[in-house]
Formats: structure tokens, sequence, C-alpha cells
């Protein structure tokens, strides 16, 4: 993680609390493929990354909670007697949305303090969101002596962002950030919430992310529109989730679809199999079948499911019209955000200062290229 937030995190907090507080790092995440996948119960391939948020947390002294989001410079005070979704709250969703799930469980906190900073860029589609519900939960979990587990502090995750910031997210973002595995990506199964993990071994290959800088805003109704397609999609078809469906299930109903909702169905039961079968190109080994199936994915993504944008789709084309770069997709929510690639190491610069050359000009502003490592989940550093 990073040092020197870390100290910056701990010294805001003394400076304001004076006290000791507890010290955690919660992570963001990367998904090598795998879509909106996870609210339909099916299969994402997540990895945890070296790029997250810092949380300093401990017991107030005082009758109310002490909120400080750093990097904002932003204060919030509030009681836990009032705990409900804030109008425009951005951050504070998160963060009084974990408390209230808290609540509506049952538990009785008492006013703490939390500090807390990130170096995730926000609206890159990196998931600062859940990095941040988690290291409240995570907090919390240990400050309170709650005994949950990492399963039920996610679900609070889960549940915070859907009915405090208004985003009916599936698990991915908040299992990747909780359980990430340091060197090695997860296959999620997001019914069974079991995962396999997997080494990232691309001898001569890097991630490279590129950041559009188009931020993406997910209560923008667009995703949960998704969700909505998918659900009525599954509920034709007599199935509690999508991950249940198969093709010929889906066309035997086409009839009664719009062409919009079969094509985004199609996109869902395609893209579950492609995250089967991206694990598999790993265990094989074949990394030039696996970047394939990347590109397939964003070809699915932005033609299909309709969650791309120009700019993510030329970062794309660029990525697939050039020879040394194996594989290429949008990543996360969609409308914005990163594009993942895997690109011939000894090309990395080349194709860096190209696509940034070319991105500049075609939109006339600039795209943020970032090189991330795969990481362990939401811990503690000072214990
Ligand atoms: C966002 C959501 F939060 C995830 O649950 C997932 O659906 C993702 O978009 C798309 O795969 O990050």
């Amino acid at each position: 993680m990073n040092p020197k937030l870390t100290a910056e995190i701990v010294k805001r907090f003394q400076d304001k609390f004076k006290t000791q507080p507890l010290v955690l790092h919660s992570p963001g995440r990367i998904n090598l493929i795998g879509e909106h996948t996870d609210y339909n119960e099916g299969f994402v391939f997540p990895a945890a990354i070296n790029k997250g948020i810092v949380g300093a947390i401990e017991k107030a002294e005082k009758p109310y909670c002490t909120v400080i989001a750093n990097d904002l410079d932003e204060e919030y005070e509030f009681s836990l007697n009032t705990i409900k979704p804030i109008a425009n709250g951005q951050w504070r969703n998160f963060v009084v949305g974990v408390v209230g799930e808290l609540q509506k469980r049952g538990v009785e906190l008492e006013p703490f303090n939390f500090v807390f900073g990130g170096d995730i860029p926000k609206g890159a589609g990196l998931s600062s969101s859940a990095a941040l519900e988690n290291s409240v939960i995570f907090g919390l979990n240990e400050l309170f002596n709650l005994g949950l587990s990492k399963k039920e502090m996610i679900e609070i995750s889960q549940k915070a962002e859907h009915n405090y910031v208004g985003v009916r997210c599936g698990i991915m973002d908040q299992y990747a950030s909780m359980f990430g595995e340091k060197d090695r990506a997860l296959l999620l199964d997001c019914r069974t919430l079991k995962a396999k993990t997997y080494p990232l071994e691309f001898k001569d290959y890097q991630v490279m992310l590129i950041n559009t800088n188009v931020s993406h805003n997910l209560v923008d109704a667009e995703y949960n529109d998704r969700r909505d397609v998918c659900e009525k999609v599954a509920k034709l078809l007599s199935v509690n989730f999508l991950r249940d469906a198969t093709e010929a299930m889906l066309n035997s109903i086409k009839h009664q679809l719009y062409e919009d909702e079969y094509q985004k169905a199609l996109y869902i039961i395609q893209e579950n199999e492609r995250v089967l079968k991206a694990g598999k190109m790993l265990e094989e080994k074949n990394v030039l079948g696996f970047g394939k199936l990347l590109f397939e994915a964003h070809y699915g993504a932005q033609h299909q499911f309709k969650i791309s944008c120009k700019e993510l789709d030329f970062l794309v084309d660029e990525a697939q019209n050039n020879p040394h770069v194996i594989g290429a997709r949008m990543m996360g929510g969609g409308f914005g955000g990163c594009t993942i690639n895997f690109v011939k190491t000894e090309a990395v610069k080349s194709f860096s200062d190209d696509i940034s050359k070319k991105y500049r000009k075609t939109f006339k502003k600039e795209c943020s290229i970032y090189f991330v490592k795969l990481s362990q989940g939401t811990h503690f550093t000072n214990n």
C-alpha cells in the first residue's frame, strides 16, 4: 500500500482527535472479465489492487460520530440516532449506509471517529465505493467486537450501496476488495461466493489500465436499468437469475422480447461462458486465447449490453489494431472509467505514447495510464 498516504491519514486523525486509531487498508479492484454478471448470480474474475482506501478509526468521546474525507478536506458529524440516506450526500452515504445497515441488524454502535483518504482515481471504475464501504465495516467490526464474518461484512457493504447510494450493485466489488489475494485473481461464482484463485502469470505481458477520464456515475439509472432488464427476462424464463438461462431457452421466448432485451440477456449468458473459458485459458497458459475473449467481451458490452461509450470504444479499437496488445476491454459498470489491456512488455512504452497522443487528438483531453499490482484484501496495517 501507500505508506505516504497512510502516514498522512494517521497524522490527520491524531491532530484532530488526539488518540491512536486502528489503521486499515481496503483495496480497489480490477476485473479481468465478466461485467454485469454478478447480480445475475453468474461469474466474475476480479482482483484487488495496490490502490485503495486508507482508514483510521477509533471510538469517539463525544456523543456523535465525526468522519473526515481527507482528500476533499470535508468533515461530517452525525448522530447514531438519526441515520438515513442523505440527498446528494456523496461519500457520506457510503459511511452512514454501513452504519444504517448494521443498525437494521440490531447492532448497537457507539460513536466513532473515522478519517479516510485514497489513491484510487475517482470515477475510474476501480471500485473506490466498495473499498470505502469495506473499510468502514471492517473497522467497526473490530472496534465494537461485532464478530461478523467477511461474507457478512460484504453483504452489509453491498446493502449500504443499494439502500443509501441507490445503486443495485452485485457483490463483485465488495468481494474482491475484502477477499483479494496478493498476486492472484479470483474467479468468483457469485451464487455460492466460492472463488478459485489464479496467479496472473503473463510472462512477457503487462496489465495496463487506461482511464478515459470520463467519470462514470452508476446512479445515472443506466446501471439499474440493465439490472431491471435482466430480471424481467429471467422472470419470463421462470428462472431466478439469468445464470440459469441458456441460449436455447432464451431463443424460445424471443418473440416475447424486444430485440434490445434479447441482446442484453444474450450478452449475460455469453459473458458467463466467457468468464469460465477465461479460467480454462489461464490454466492452459493460453494467453492469446485469453486475450481474444477480452475483445469479444468488449464487443458484447458495446453492442449487446450497451454499457460502453465512444472513448472506451476508441481505446479498445486502438488496442485491437496494435499487434502488441493481446486483449483489451472496458472494465467495470461502464459508461466511462478504464479499459484493461494486456500489452507485450517491450511495447508498453510505445503503446502508451501512441494511444495517449491519439486520444488527445481525437477527444481534446487526456487519458491516464496506470500499472497495478494484485494485492491483499481489506486488512489492518497496525496490528
Ligand atoms: C459495478 C458494480 F458495483 C458491480 O457489482 C458490477 O456489477 C460491475 O459494475 C459490472 O460488472 O462495479
